[in-house]
């Protein structure tokens, strides 16, 4: 799949631009164990690329024009680095704007370049397509005009780029997975210092499967927006009442339920979930590390009890799959995935059980909704990376 992808975006180049294209890219999307809405929070979370990639068809041209190609959509969008790079009413083009307008500024970006660009990361699934292209140009130009970025940088461009020209604030963990994703490793990131660990993503019985609900509720910015609106003023709450609170990590749930009327229905139910989350995530490790699945499937459902319950971000297509599969004794665990309202569960699974399961759920989901279900199992896989230029192959 990742050679016919490879393939398919190289030959269109070839097409459009009669050459070979100078170097290609490959730019995953990713998946999370655990630690929703935390990582900024000051949380931890414990993401992991996947074999779902955007790739990168590129070459350098001598003038300072640039071509943009989205093989998928159809669609193109030039533009001349002499001029200012503003965002435009193509989100596409504002997630790849945001990058190329930060590294103009700050290292000068001058010399022109044509892309084209295709994907196997299915778009709005909650997989972070939108990272993978963020980090991928990042990464891109870093190699191309030696940039001198760190791995670090390149991801802290990508989120700012979805801060100012997409409009959402994201945390870290998309494009930190995306590009320090490594071949069967688990990241637990500390979003806090960004210290970061790998974990062997070894399930040993169990595989990892994701159920795509299909849908993508409009309010997805919107709502995300709003949460992080009031997990701040909860915040600034709690740190009033408890002056050695610095972020959520110093909180502990006794806090929490102390200040409930304080805080409010509302503002209460979205600082209790991030309080146990956090909590969560360090248990997740230690359930990885000793290989005690049936604790890890365990908190990957009581997360989602909290992320449909108090944080409010799921919908009812996730909480169908989610509930769907509760009472299969070949699932050990299962919730919604991302930032929600939408997008994909993901489910601890016997090996060898999945699709069995994947027919059932499939058939009752399309009984109720109308809809059809798509299902991915996913590999863990190696971060953005430059397969080949023209030069050497590098892999
Ligand atoms: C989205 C965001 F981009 C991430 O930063 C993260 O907050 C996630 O939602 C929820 O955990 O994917």
């Amino acid at each position: 799949m990742k050679k016919k992808l490879i393939q398919h975006t190289s030959g269109h180049f070839e097409k459009l631009f009669h050459n070979k294209p100078e170097y290609i890219f490959l730019s995953p999307g990713r998946i999370n164990i655990i630690g929703e809405h935390v990582d900024y929070n000051d949380g931890f979370v414990m993401p992991a690329a996947i074999n779902k990639y955007i790739c990168f068809a590129i070459s350098k041209n001598e003038n300072s024009e640039c071509a943009l190609i989205a093989k998928d959509l159809n669609e193109a969008y030039k533009f001349d680095l002499k001029d200012e790079l503003k965002p435009v009413d193509k989100m596409w083009v504002n997630y790849i704007l945001g990058v190329l307008s930060q590294l103009k500024n700050a290292h000068g970006l001058a010399q022109g370049f044509n892309i084209v660009f295709s994907s196997t990361i299915p778009m709005g699934a909650g997989l972070s397509s939108s990272a993978a292209l963020e980090c991928g140009i990042g990464y891109a130009m870093n190699t191309l005009f030696d940039l001198g970025l760190t791995k670090e940088q390149i991801a802290l461009v990508g989120q700012k780029s979805e801060h100012t020209f997409v409009g959402v604030n994201c945390g870290i963990m998309d494009q930190f997975a995306s590009v320090f994703g490594k071949k069967n490793k688990v990241i637990k990131l500390d979003c806090n210092t960004l210290e970061y660990e790998y974990y062997n993503a070894d399930f040993k019985k169990y595989s990892l499967l994701l159920l795509d609900s299909n849908v993508k509720h409009t309010h997805l910015t919107s709502g995300y927006n709003v949460r992080r609106k009031e997990v701040e003023k909860g915040l600034a709450i709690i740190k009033k009442n408890f002056p050695t609170v610095k972020t959520f990590r110093d909180c502990t749930e006794e806090m929490v339920l102390e200040l409930n009327e304080q805080l409010g229905r509302t503002i209460f139910k979205r600082c209790h979930f991030v309080v146990k989350e956090i909590q969560r995530v360090s248990d997740a490790a230690k359930a990885l590390t000793d290989s005690d699945f049936a604790t890890l499937g365990k908190l990957m459902s009581e997360t989602h009890e909290g992320l449909s319950k108090e944080y409010e971000v799921s919908c009812e297509e996730i909480d169908f799959l989610v509930d769907a599969v509760q009472h299969e004794k070949t699932v050990l665990g299962s919730r919604m995935m991302g930032g929600g309202f939408g997008g994909c569960s993901i489910n601890l699974v016997e090996k060898g059980t999945e699709e069995a399961l994947i027919k059932t759920i499939s058939e009752r989901y399309a009984d109720t909704f109308g809809i059809e279900l798509k299902a991915y199992k996913v590999k863990i896989s190696k971060g953005t990376t430059l397969y080949k230029d023209n030069h050497a192959t590098i892999q």
